[in-house]
This record gives C-alpha cells, structure tokens and sequence, in this order.
C-alpha cells in the first residue's frame, strides 16, 4: 500500500506508516549536557541506528545542528526535535544546547518531555552547566538516564565519572527514582552503548532498551478536547509559522478550529492547516496528532512560545515553565558614525526595533525594552555569547548596529544595591595556576575549593558576574588554550568595588581617512593595531590598544611627505605586523563602558561611544568631577 501522507520536507523525506495511535508506545525525551559533551553526535546514532536512513545514504556529522551559526561556532544553539521509531516505539527527542548563554532553550522544553538523556563527558566530568540542566530536570519531575560518553577517548576515567555524577544527584536533592538512574557508558562517536564496561560495546540498542524501560510513557490529561502546550516555534516557508509542543489530551487534525489561550486570558481562534511530525531530519504531515506525541501545528499568523492551544475556547491554559531572567544588559543603537549605511540596508530604528522584539517572542531567554531614547534599545539576555549570535543573524540579514559591552542587571533589595554573583569552575594545567590565581583576584573572585591531580587543579570560585566579562578569553590566553572554564549563577549579593576587566587603553584616530602604512608603523610602535593600511577610518574610531591605561590620539592617515626621490607609497613594501582581529563576542566583551562595537555586514568596528576628541574629554571631566 502506498503511503498515505506526503512528505513534506526535505532533506530526507521519509515515510512511515504506523502512526502510534497508543501513548503507551510513545517516549518522548531531551538529551542535556554541558556544552561538548555529545549530545548532537549521540542524536546522529539514534538516528543512524534506527534505520531511518538509507544504508549508503552520506549524513552529515551533527546533523541536527542544521543552522549557519551552529556548523560554523560547532556549538547547538536552538533546542530543536526529531523523532525516531525502534521497534513499536516512537522515540521523540530534543536535542538542546550545553552552553551557558542558551539556558532557556533548555527550561523552555522541560514540558515537553517526559524524561532525559543526562549525557556527561567521561574525562571532563559534570561541569557547571550538567548542573544546572540537571537541576532543571529533577525539580521538573523527570527520570534521568546516564550516558558516560566518550570512552573511547585515552584519558576517559568512566568509573570515577559514576561517582561524580552520583554526587551531583544527592547534592540536588534527586528522589529515590531519580538516584536509580540506569547508566551507560560507550561512545556516541563510535557508536556503542554498554551497561557495564566489563561487557562489550557493539551497537546503541541498550541505549534504545533503556530510554524505553526508563522513560514513562506520556500522562495523558483526562479531557476530551485538544490541549497542547506550545514549547517552540518554527517557521516553514510553506505554511509560516509552527507551534510546537507535546499534546496533552484530545486530538487535533488539519481543519479543526483551535484557540490561542494566552497567558493573559485572551483567545483569537485559528483554524489548523497541517499536523506535522518531526522525524529524521524532515517533517512529516500527520493525519492527526494524538496526545502524548510531540507535533507541529501550522495555521497561525500568529503564535508564540508559552501559549496553550486548545479545541475548545474556553480552555485553561497549560502554566508554562519559570524561565531564568537574563544576567546581562547591553544596548542596541541605531549606527550613527561616519560610515553609517555604507555596507547596510537595515538601518532605521524602526527596522532595529521590529527585529528585536521579533527575537524576543521566540527567544524565550532574551528581553527587549526600549532604551532612554528612541534610537537605543535594551537587550537582556545570558551572556556575551548569546548576543553575538543575535547580532551576527542580524548582519547577515542587512542590519547596522551599534553594541554596547554588556552590564549585570541590578536589583535593589532591603534598599541596597546588589549585582549577580555566579560560582566559576575551572581546570587548568598546574603550571598555569598562578596566573589563573590572578585573574581571578583582580576580577573580584574568592576561591573556594582546590584541589590537584595529575599536574591539573580543578579550582571553584565565588565571582561577581562583572567579573566573567572575558574571564574565559583571559584562561585560554594564560594556559594556551588548555583551560576548562564553566560557570552558574550563584545568587544576588551586595555590589562590590569596581572591577577593571582590561587594564589597557586604546589608540583613537583623530582623523577620517584612509589608514596609511607609513603611519601605522609609527602607531605600531606605542600599542598593537587592530586595523591594517588602506582601510577607512574615522575620528573617534578605535584603531589598537595603549598598553597604559590611557587613550592616546593617533593619527593613522599621515601620508610620508614625499620627496623628489620616494613617492608616498614606496615604503608599502616593509611590512607590518598583521593587526589583532576580534571575533563579535570578544569585541563586546573587549569594548569599555565608554566604548560601542560598530557592526555592519561586512565589517565590524570600535569606536568610542562619543566620537569628537573635545566633546568626549569634556564629558569626562563632568563625570570625574
Ligand atoms: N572521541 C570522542 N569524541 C566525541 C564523542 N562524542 C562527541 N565527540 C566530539 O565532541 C565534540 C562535541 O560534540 P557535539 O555532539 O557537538 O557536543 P554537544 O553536546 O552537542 O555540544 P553543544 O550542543 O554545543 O552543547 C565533537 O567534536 C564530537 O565529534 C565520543 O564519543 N568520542
Ligand atoms: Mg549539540
């Protein structure tokens, strides 16, 4: 018999016919780590090894991570789902990211599923961030499984592992049922699953016998009518925009009226237009999407994350999880230098301001305010990280910014000030400890624990969130790269004293113009240069870095006065030594709260907030005064 339901998409189009009517048949489960870990390649195995792929069909490695940034930074920024069946099973699962900054990518689907993949790097260990996922598990009521991942690697320490994560279970409180949760150990690069590593790793099928075993299958609500929680929002250029979420009672199929049950109570009813299921790396229409399964919706204009929709319009929303408010502060404005609009052509604060409050509605973790004035914007969110992935999608898309470094957010508490303070875990060679030691003093943090094996020290630190600001990008300069940094928010404490991330100062062009060669060598001399000859520059732009405190006017657009003998260019031949160039992240971590990152598609630039050298120093001397 052919099969009945065409397939939509894409990549892979798969057909499979047996549509679990029964919930007992359905698990539906995330995968959490820290960042690294092997979650995504892990998905890659569950995929391979279900069969959902044709023998000799090439797949990509990390296949889920389907987005230009994530192939690119090798990181998984946005939860998303796929499904696999194994034998009668239908096995859902949401592969969520392990950094920090995208936290709430991983609350926001804890509703989703009915267990997790707890997936823990076998030389690393549990870092800050299995806490914090596991955390969020646990309270959420789920039932771990444990993957102890990367065997296969020379320095793995499984056993000792076991143990660690076993720690971390009694120190969040976990349930009986949840201490009891089964264990793992292989390879999800090789692709193997053991339940003990005595025995021998052939295949993923204990993995798949545990996710079955261990998961519950959904509770389904006693209510006739459709109920679902909407836990992400997708986009296809097909049919718009796709709520997606578990059903929790009725059904739902295309041409049934639903209603969006806001948080707020209001109830705009729609009509479904298609019912996907999310499998391999394709979506499938459904005939009907039954409760317990995770599905796809479309037929809205309008939709967004936390919403319930429901067949009846009367219908109570589904409380939506507490998501984590963001740490950090920056603002968005509107390009206003010299340069402006030149490589951009969404520039307008109008533009600026649609496309952030457009993230907000899908980012669950991010929050967009309008700033003190009409071309500034505030944006909060996690961390560096998180908004240097908001700005590159922007450039990409035509738009013009300036960012600001970010700020902690505040709060006042029994009439005092107080600022975020996070706990910092860090792994680095012994040999390096003293220079980490320091760091982390000058940057306001107090170390809490130590202690050292194999000419490695695993450090714990109480630290002011101000103080991470290009923390990590100082470890991985002190122990060349080596350094393992993770780090959790902690709780709000009283401000502390100023804390000076960067102790230099910078270079600031004078002048517009074009940057000379002959110049730059004389600059080059006082700091090291973050631009090179022959590119545009423009007062107030920011062109390297003075080793003092300072800022130092410069002047990079001197041409050599020319003889009868030398032409200007002639000395374009004797090199310069190749100009520092920031990633977005570090520029926004590296700018001073007086200083703003200039991003365009093509280019990005700093510059001082203020950009005329007489009007800047005035305001500096109101400030100290
Ligand atoms: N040797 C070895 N390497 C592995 C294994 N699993 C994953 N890796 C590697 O570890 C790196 C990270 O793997 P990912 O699957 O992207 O990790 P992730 O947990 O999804 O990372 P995020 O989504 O960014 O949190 C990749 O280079 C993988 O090839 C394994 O079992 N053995
Ligand atoms: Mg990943």
């Amino acid at each position: 018999m052919p099969c009945q339901r065409e397939c939509m998409s894409i990549l892979f189009p798969v057909c499979m016919n047996s549509t679990p009517t029964l919930s007992t048949n359905i698990r539906n489960l995330a995968i959490i780590a820290h960042v690294d870990h092997g979650k995504t390649t892990l998905v890659d195995q569950l995929l391979r090894q279900s069969g959902v792929f044709r023998e000799n069909q090439a797949i990509d490695e990390r296949a889920m991570d389907s987005m230009d940034q994530e192939r690119e930074r090798g990181i998984t920024i946005k939860a998303k789902n796929t499904s696999v069946r194994w034998k009668d099973y239908l096995i859902n699962v949401v592969d969520t990211p392990g950094h920090a900054d995208f936290g709430g990518e991983v609350e926001r689907v804890m509703k989703m599923v009915d267990g997790v993949m707890l997936v823990v790097d076998s030389h690393e260990g549990p870092q800050a961030q299995t806490r914090f996922v596991l955390q969020k598990a646990l309270s959420a009521g789920l039932l771990p499984v444990v993957f102890v991942n990367k065997i296969d690697r020379p320095n793995a320490q499984p056993a000792k592992m076991q143990d660690l994560v076993l720690e971390l279970f009694l120190e969040l409180d976990a349930t009986d049922e949840q201490f009891n949760a089964p264990f793992l150990f292989g390879s999800a690069k090789e692709g193997f699953a053991k339940k003990s590593m005595e025995s021998e790793g052939r295949d993923m099928i204990p993995l798949f016998e545990a996710i079955v075993d261990r998961v519950p299958p959904p509770v389904i609500e006693d209510n006739p009518n459709f109920r679902m929680l909407v836990s992400n929002v997708d986009w296809s250029d097909y049919v718009g925009r796709i709520a997606v979420g578990k059903v929790l009672s009725g059904k739902v199929k295309a041409g049934d009226p639903v209603w969006r049950i806001g948080q707020n109570g209001s109830s705009p009813r729609a009509k479904v237009t298609k019912v996907f299921e999310y499998s391999a790396l394709a979506t499938q229409d459904l005939a009907e999407g039954v409760a317990g399964n995770i599905i796809g919706v479309s037929g809205f204009e309008e939709v967004d994350i936390g919403e319930t929709l429901s067949g009846v319009a009367d219908g109570e929303p589904v409380p939506f999880v507490q998501i984590d408010p963001p740490t950090v502060m920056m603002s968005f404005s509107v390009n206003d230098g010299p340069l402006a609009g030149r490589d951009g052509d969404r520039v307008t604060s109008r533009e600026i301001r649609e496309r952030l409050f457009r993230e907000a509605r899908t980012n669950v973790s991010i929050k967009v305010e309008d700033g003190d004035d009409s071309t500034e914007f505030k944006v909060s969110a996690r961390g560096a990280m998180q908004v240097a992935v908001l700005v590159e999608t922007m450039r990409r898309e035509g738009f013009e910014v300036l960012v600001s470094r970010p700020s902690v957010i505040r709060k006042e508490i029994d009439g005092r000030q107080h600022e975020p303070y996070e706990t910092l875990y860090l792994e680095v060679p012994d040999d390096c400890l003293g220079g980490c030691m320091q760091a982390i003093a000058n940057r306001k943090g107090q170390v809490q624990d130590m202690s050292s094996s194999n000419d490695w020290t695993r450090l714990e630190a109480i630290i002011p969130t101000r103080g991470l600001i290009g923390l990590e990008f100082e470890v991985l300069n002190i122990t060349s790269g080596q350094g393992i940094l993770s780090h959790l928010f902690l709780e709000y404490r009283p401000v502390t004293g100023e804390i000076r991330t960067r102790q230099s100062g910078t270079l600031v062009s004078m002048e517009k113009g074009e940057s000379m060669t002959y110049a730059l060598r004389n600059i080059e001399t006082r700091g090291k240069l973050f631009i090179g000859a022959g590119e545009e520059v423009y007062e107030g732009m920011i062109v390297g870095e003075n080793p003092r405190s300072e800022d130092l006017p410069v002047n990079p657009t001197k041409a050599k006065h020319v003889t009868n003998h030398r032409a200007a260019g002639s000395d374009k031949s004797e090199a310069l030594t190749p100009p520092i160039r920031f990633s977005l992240e570090r520029a926004i971590e590296y700018v001073g709260p007086d200083e703003l990152v200039e991003v365009t598609p093509k280019l990005l630039r700093l510059r001082k907030r203020i950009l005329d050298f007489n009007v800047r120093k005035r305001e500096a001397k109101k400030e100290m005064a």
